[in-house]
Order: structure tokens, then C-alpha cells, then sequence
């Protein structure tokens, strides 16, 4: 991982939870599902694999093609991971998908040890270029974009085709890892599924770059059955981890009656990553029935004149209200919020927002700094005031160091008062006596007893 903050405390997101790879898992499931290739999944981090035993398992397993999942931020591993992949076999293919493919093709496209990436869904573009491959026929007409080298050129073909029927998706591959090794602060259980029950997000915040901006979501049944599937498995708890869940709050209430409608009645919980307009009073209560414990709430920014800045179309009105609704039928609520906006002019203004995250009394909340990645809105605007560096990133992506610092939002405050703000948000928030005792008595079981106390240590140390 990247650094995002200027001092030593960070919070060790590991240590709060582990989530399974989705965008991985459901690749390898396409290919399992239509095509006769053999496949299996490495999850290094869940796993925890080091180099060294991942040089051991590409000697034993011998791939012929490597498929590495891709994040910006995590750049500086996926070329070793790449570099080694080479190392142990100096012809095996590397591809490389993921978010990060959206915003630097060129710049990834420049270390020979990558040999081709998938930019977008990457179900059936993989399966085509694998059998390509195999074959020896030219990339030229595969179902999505795909980058590659041929001789010194770097040669981009096809166009995006975002897949319109997730329905038709094989369910992500959770037989080709070990379920146990994930976890999260916010279960009950021991054992999670993330569900992506839609994808992409037709909003235009100002500060986030999802990738893809065609809202695309599955049928109530086909999310059905996905939980199903999982609860055969023994899971009992279930994350929707979708940019945009609650679309509206109808979708939320056609999901609730057909868990209701379904075995895992009384048997599972569930929570959601929302947005704090449309939530109603009849979603909740409903909602609450069907097992969901929880509402992670984007916020971001405490003034409705912040929000509006950021284009994320809510009122801090809204904000308390859902929070507040939620409680009333018994459903718990974390809320996000970001340090140093570019109208974030002073410290005050950030102890007014930790102020505001306090009185608004959600569950949890989660405290970022400001991180924009190329391809926002507000990213442009700070190059544009000479704010930012404009080649940061990409100067990063073509010579990724190890524990390499994010360049930071710095106009107004400097990393370092960043960096402690952001500690002191965390700090001001979860020290609270009465928060504590609170958060004592809802405890429920010995595992959620567990990961509440390796994660109030992570924020607390
Ligand atoms: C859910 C989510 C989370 C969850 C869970 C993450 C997890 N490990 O599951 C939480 C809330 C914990 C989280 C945290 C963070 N996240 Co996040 N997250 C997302 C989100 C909203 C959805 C990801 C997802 O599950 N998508 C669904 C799957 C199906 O899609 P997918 O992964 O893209 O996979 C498809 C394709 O990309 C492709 N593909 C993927 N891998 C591969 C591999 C190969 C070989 C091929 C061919 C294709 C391929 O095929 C897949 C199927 O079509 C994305 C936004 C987005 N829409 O991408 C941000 C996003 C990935 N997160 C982001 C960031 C920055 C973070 C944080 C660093 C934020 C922070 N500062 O704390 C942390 C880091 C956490 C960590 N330690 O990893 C950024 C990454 C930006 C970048 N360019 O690197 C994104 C894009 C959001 C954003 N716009 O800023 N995140
Ligand atoms: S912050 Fe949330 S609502 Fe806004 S564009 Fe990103 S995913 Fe959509």
C-alpha cells in the first residue's frame, strides 16, 4: 500500500477487516464456468503469502498466464507480483485488470513484464484472450479493451462494452478460496460475503473516480439466489459492497421481502454501503426485518454549502435524519467523512466536521484524508489551480517505490496538520466513555467480540 498519511499512525485497514477478491472472483468463475481452462485463485494477502512463497507456488503450479488484479494504489506490489511471475517463467503471459487499468494504460503498459491488460468487466474479454493465446489468433475483435505489446508498440483495441445482464454472470468463485480467511469488524459471524448487487454509479461527486459511470443492476431473484448459494455454504452474513446500492428505496424493499420470502428468514444479516437520501421509513423497517444490522453512510462533508461544492447532491439535514430513522428500527449506521477538502480552509473547519460526525451519533465512523485519483472532477480543478502535481501518480505507476507518500491536498493545511487531524478525528471519536460502554453492551458473540477489540486496537494505539 501507498502511504496516504504524513505521520506514522494510519489505520491498518487489515486490521479491521479482510474482504475476498470480487472483481477476481467472479473472472475465474466465468472461466470455469465456459471455458476448459484450469484456474485457481491466490489471495497473498488473506493468505498471508510473501514473495518468497509465491516464487514457490508459480515454480509448482507452473501458469501459463497470470491475471493480476490492479489498484492504484497497490501498483508497487502488482509489478513485483508480475516481475516475479516472469522471473519463475520467462514465457508465461501477464495480464493485468482492475480499477487501476482505467487510468494508466500507457504508463503500466511500459514494464515488459506486463504483457497485456483488461480495462473494464473482465469476465469475458479474459476468456477470449486466454483462448487467443492458446490458439495464437491476433487480440483484434475481443469483447472488451484490451492493451498490448507488439514489438515496441503499445497497441489499445476494442471498445467498451460494459456486460448489460449481470444475471447471466456465473455467481464469483468461492470454492477457490478458503472463506475462513476473511473477516470484518462490522459481522456477527465468523465467515462474510461481499455481494456486488449492481455496478457502477450514475452520480458525479466531484472527489470520486468510479471507473464506470453505466448503472448496471442485477434482478432481485439473481441476488437472491447468489445469497443462497453462500448460505448452502454455511455464510450467514452478507456485505453489498455496490457504489450504488440503494438506488432507490424500492430496490431495497423488493431484496428485504425476498429474503423474508426465502429460508435465510431469521437467519442471516446483511448490510449496505448507501447514501443518506433515499431512505424511507417503510425500506427500514422492512429492511431491519430481513436482517439488515447496518448502513454505512457516505457523508464526506458536514455544511450543505461543502456538499454542494462536491456535488454529492444530499443535505446535511438528510444526513442526521437517516442516521437518526435508521436507529428507530434498530439498524446501525457508520458514516464516512474526508479531512481537507479544498474548502476545508482551517483547522477549525476540520474540528467542525469531527464536531459533526460526533453529534450526528452513528455507530462508527470512518475518518480519509482527501485522496483524488486522475479521472475526477476535483482532481482536475487542483491541477488546474497548481494544487497538485499533475504526473504524481503517473510518475509513480511508470517507477512504483514501496511505501510511496500520496501527495496531498496542502493549500490550506499541511500533510503533517492532515495527518494529525486525522488521528485526532479517529481519537476525538472512538475514546468517547459513553461511545465505549455503548459499544460494550451490543456486543453479541465471541467473534464479534474479537474483531471489535483487534480493531479498536488498530484505531486506538
Ligand atoms: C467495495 C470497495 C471497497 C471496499 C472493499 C474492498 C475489497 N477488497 O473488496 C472497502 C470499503 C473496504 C474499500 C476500501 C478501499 N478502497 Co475501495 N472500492 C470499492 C468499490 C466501490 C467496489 C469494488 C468492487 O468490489 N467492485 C466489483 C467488482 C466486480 O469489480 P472489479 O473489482 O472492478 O472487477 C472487475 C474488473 O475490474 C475486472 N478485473 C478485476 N481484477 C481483474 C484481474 C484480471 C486479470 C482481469 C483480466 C480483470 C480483472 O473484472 C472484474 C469483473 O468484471 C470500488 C469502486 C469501483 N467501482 O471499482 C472502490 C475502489 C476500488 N476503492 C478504491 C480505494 C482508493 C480504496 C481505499 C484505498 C480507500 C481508502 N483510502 O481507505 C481502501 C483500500 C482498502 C484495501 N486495503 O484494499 C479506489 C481505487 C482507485 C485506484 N485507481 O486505485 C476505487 C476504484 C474507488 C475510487 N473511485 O476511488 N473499497
Ligand atoms: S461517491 Fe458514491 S454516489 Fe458519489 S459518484 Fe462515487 S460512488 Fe457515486
Amino acid at each position: 500500500m501507498v502511504k496516504w498519511s504524513a505521520n506514522d499512525w494510519a489505520l491498518d485497514l487489515g486490521e479491521i477487516s479482510s474482504f475476498p477478491p470480487i472483481g477476481v472472483m467472479y473472472v475465474a468463475a466465468y472461466l470455469k464456468e465456459y471455458s476448459h481452462h484450469e484456474v485457481i485463485i491466490i489471495d497473498a494477502i488473506a493468505e498471508k503469502i510473501n514473495y518468497e512463497g509465491l516464487q514457490k507456488i508459480f515454480s509448482e503450479v507452473k501458469p501459463n498466464i497470470v491475471g493480476i488484479t490492479s489498484f492504484t494504489y497497490t501498483f508497487y506490489d502488482v509489478l513485483k507480483t508480475a516481475q516475479l511471475a516472469k522471473k519463475t517463467n520467462p514465457t508465461v503471459h501477464v495480464c493485468i485488470g482492475g480499477p487501476h487499468t482505467f487510468l494508466f494504460p500507457d504508463e503500466t503498459m511500459r514494464h515488459p513484464e506486463v504483457d497485456s491488460m483488461i480495462i473494464g468487466d473482465g469476465e469475458i474479454a479474459f476468456k477470449e484472450l486466454i483462448d487467443r493465446i492458446e490458439t495464437g489468433k491476433k487480440f483484434e475483435g475481443i469483447n472488451g479493451v484490451v492493451v498490448y505489446r507488439n514489438g515496441d508498440k503499445i497497441v489499445r483495441v476494442g471498445e467498451t462494452k460494459y456486460i448489460g445482464d449481470l444475471d447471466s454472470l456465473p455467481f464469483p468463485a468461492i470454492d477457490l478460496l478458503d472463506f475462513k480467511k476473511y473477516y470484518s469488524t462490522f459481522g456477527r459471524s465468523s465467515s462474510m460475503a461481499t455481494i456486488c448487487s449492481s455496478r457502477g454509479c450514475p452520480f458525479k461527486c466531484t472527489y470520486c473516480q468510479v471507473p464506470d459511470k453505466k448503472y448496471r443492476m442485477r434482478s432481485t431473484e439473481n441476488i437472491i439466489d447468489e445469497m443462497l448459494f453462500y448460505y448452502d455454504k454455511g455464510i450467514r452474513d452478507f456485505y453489498f459492497f455496490d457504489d450504488m446500492f440503494n438506488i432507490t428505496s424500492r430496490r431495497v424493499i423488493s431484496i428485504s421481502e425476498k429474503i423474508l420470502e426465502s429460508r435465510m428468514k431469521n437467519n442471516i444479516t446483511w448490510l449496505f454501503r448507501g447514501r443518506v437520501d433515499n431512505i424511507s421509513a417503510d425500506m427500514l423497517r422492512i429492511a431491519r426485518m430481513a436482517g439488515c444490522k447496518q448502513i454505512l453512510f457516505g457523508v464526506e462533508d458536514y455544511t450543505d454549502g461543502g456538499l454542494k461544492k462536491i456535488k454529492k447532491m444530499i443535505t446535511i439535514k438528510q444526513a442526521f435524519q437517516s442516521v437518526e430513522l435508521a436507529k428507530k428500527y434498530g439498524i446501525e449506521t457508520s458514516t464516512n467523512w474526508i479531512l481537507g477538502f479544498p474548502h476545508h480552509k482551517s483547522k477549525q473547519d476540520i474540528y467542525d466536521l469531527i464536531d459533526t460526525a460526533i453529534r450526528i451519533n452513528s455507530d462508527y465512523a470512518q475518518f480519509s484524508i482527501l485522496q483524488l485519483f486522475p479521472g475526477c472532477e476535483m482532481y482536475r480543478e487542483c491541477v488546474k489551480e497548481g494544487c497538485l502535481t499533475p504526473d504524481r501518480w503517473s510518475n509513480f505507476v511508470k517507477n512504483p517505490i514501496a511505501n510511496y507518500q500520496v501527495e496531498l491536498y496542502t493549500k490550506n493545511l499541511s500533510a503533517k496538520e492532515l495527518s494529525y487531524l486525522y488521528r485526532e478525528a479517529h481519537i476525538r471519536y472512538y475514546r468517547r466513555i459513553s461511545y465505549i460502554l455503548r459499544r460494550l453492551l451490543r456486543i453479541r458473540s465471541f467473534s464479534e467480540l474479537k474483531a471489535k477489540a483487534r480493531a479498536a486496537l488498530a484505531i486506538l494505539k
